[in-house]
This record gives C-alpha cells, structure tokens and sequence, in this order.
C-alpha cells in the first residue's frame, strides 16, 4: 500500500508513522508531505529513510491513501486533488466533517457506513470520538435525549505552538510578547475557550462536539450543551458528559455495555479510587470510561468521566483504523486505486 501522510512533520504526523508502524499497517511505499519549507527533510518509518515531499509531488506520486493532518485549507484544496485520481483520504481537519456528501467516522460505530465511493473520509475532532464511541451503545440501548459535557482539553490539541508555550511558561519565561497560540499563560491556568468564539457566544470546538455527535449518530433530535476548556495537561482530553436518556437503565447495564463495547476500557472502583486519568491514557489508543453513576437530579440521568489521548485514539488512530477497515474490504490498495 502508497501511503500519503499530509502534515508529516506535525505533532499528529509524527504520531500517525508510530501508530502505522504500531498497527503493522500494509505499508509498501511512505510518501511523507509537508509544505514547502519541509520538502527535502528525511523521515524514518520502519527502519527506512523518505524524503517529504510536497503536495503537488504527491499526488503525482498517486498514492492508495492519504491521511491528512494539515489543517482544513490544505484539505479543501488538496483532498479532492488526491480523489480526482483515485486515492481515498482520510482527513483529520474539520473541512469535510459537516459536508452532507462525506461520511465521519469511528469505525467501531459506523465503518460499516463506508464504500468504495468514499474518497474523502472525515475524522471526527478529538473529543468527539472519545465522546461518541461511549455513548453510541447508550444511545442504542437507551435514546439519549440530552448532553450536558465539559472537557478538559490537553494543549498538546493546538500542537507543536502549544506545546511550545507550555514548556517555556514551565520554564519560567514570560510568553506574553511572543506569538503564542493562547492569549493567555497556559502553564498552571485554564482557559475557556479552545478554537474561535461564534456569534452564539459558543466556541467552534463547543459546537463541533453538537454537530459531530448528532451526524454520527444520526440524531439531530438530541438536545446538546457543551463547554470545552484548555488545560495544561499532556496526556488527552478529558470530559465530564451529563446524559439524559428516553429510557430507563441500570448502572450495571451501561457498565456491561461499555465493557462490551471495543475500544471501550472501564476504569471504574471508587473505593479503590480507580478512575480515568490523562496520565494513564497517554500513548494508548482506548478510551477510557469511569465514575459511571446516576444523575439522581433527573428521571433517567447519567453520569460518566472520559478519558482519551487525543493525538491517538482522538486522532491518529481513528485514522489509521479507517484506513486499516478500508484495506480489509479491499476499498483502497493496488487495483482498487483508480
Ligand atoms: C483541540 N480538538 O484540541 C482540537 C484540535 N485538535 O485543539
């Protein structure tokens, strides 16, 4: 398989070669793109040396598949090159998520969804994947009337800036004459608001998480509130989600579902104060569920804390298990490349 990596010297590209290499994915041929300004520099992938390359190499290049984590202009323009010559792309932007003729997904929600006319794949932003994969077996078995979520975002979410910030604020040093993504220090602060702010006075990731969540599980019926916040942690995102259900449930249902669930780990003992946590999320690809109890303020109310890397499961490796689900059915690899 020609794998096409878009944004290869990003902080998801780095993590897209080791899940790649992690995953055994099939790779015969690396194609590392960046802009520019990269082209020329040397990327190791399982033992090999490649040469980034730039977009328009690329595509010429016709790879099987391209995984993109470039941003969303870069994915406008250059998605539908790479498709008009038959490579399938999977895309970790938002620029295709909310286009009614792209498909988003998590495979283990709704891979099932995929054919072979889907040649722009969208990756659903980092903490709706964590969010939805548990909450898709709920909605199945319970009918989600209402969310209520805050997350707890990692830095390392506005990438490589971020993580500059971070480590110079922890140093010591006074970021505020830099060019820093955060208008404020992140180091030992929370900041309430993560991308842009809309008109509605809610910021885009807020209004990703009601949007995404409702397409994926293809209810735009339920009711959606959500408050994410930057903080100054490695490992993931974290997220506190409030659930009202049409239904009436059990605790112990939702923990046998979710365990049940794959992808899914239950972290859940209180007594023992065995809970998610970033710190042990990190580097892995679950998600990780606890402090599932009843909201006892509500008639079929839930409580639930979610836990994932979000360089991994809330972006890389979805990516890559689209990718490792369309190989399996033979909707990309050599012949099935236009
Ligand atoms: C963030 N979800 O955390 C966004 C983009 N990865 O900043």
């Amino acid at each position: 398989m020609k794998v096409a990596v878009v944004g290869a010297t990003g902080l998801v590209g780095g993590v897209m070669f080791q899940v790649l290499q992690e995953h055994n994915f099939p790779v015969t041929e690396m194609i590392p793109v960046a802009s520019e300004r990269s082209v020329g520099k040397q990327i190791e992938y399982c033992g090999k040396s490649y040469t980034v390359v730039g977009l328009r190499t690329a595509v010429e290049m016709r790879p099987d598949v391209a995984i993109f984590s470039a941003g969303g202009s870069i994915s406008l323009e250059w998605a539908p090159k790479f498709a008009e010559i038959g490579t399938v792309v999977v895309d970790n932007s938002s620029a295709w998520r909310m286009d009614p003729t792209k498909k988003l997904i998590i495979p283990e929600v709704n891979a099932s969804e995929l054919t072979e006319r889907d040649l722009i794949i969208a990756n659903p932003n980092c903490s709706t994947i964590q969010l939805v994969l548990a909450l898709a077996p709920l909605h199945k078995a319970f009918g989600i009337k209402r969310l209520v979520i805050s997350t707890y975002q990692s830095f390392t979410g506005t990438g490589v800036p971020a993580v500059n910030q971070y480590e110079a604020e922890k140093r010591g040093e006074d970021t505020s004459g830099t060019d820093r993504p955060y208008s404020y220090p992140i180091f030992e602060n929370c900041i309430p608001h993560c991308d842009v702010f809309l008109n509605n006075d809610y910021t885009k990731e807020e209004m990703k998480l009601v949007h995404e969540t409702r397409k994926i599980l293809g209810d735009d019926s339920i009711a959606i509130t959500a408050t994410a916040v930057r903080v100054p942690v490695h490992g993931g995102h974290s997220e506190s989600v409030n659930v009202e259900f049409h239904r009436p449930f059990t605790v112990a249902k939702v923990r046998e579902l979710l365990t049940a669930t794959p992808g899914i780990v239950v972290q859940d003992d209180v007594k023992n104060n065995v809970y998610p946590m970033p710190l042990l999320a990190k580097h892995k690809d679950e998600v990780f569920v606890g402090r599932i109890r009843r909201d006892e303020s509500i008639e079929n109310g839930l409580n639930l804390w979610v836990v994932a890397d979000n360089l991994r499961k809330g972006a890389a490796t979805n990516a890559v298990q689209i990718a490792t689900y369309l190989a399996a059915n033979k909707l990309i690899g050599p012949g099935v490349t236009a």
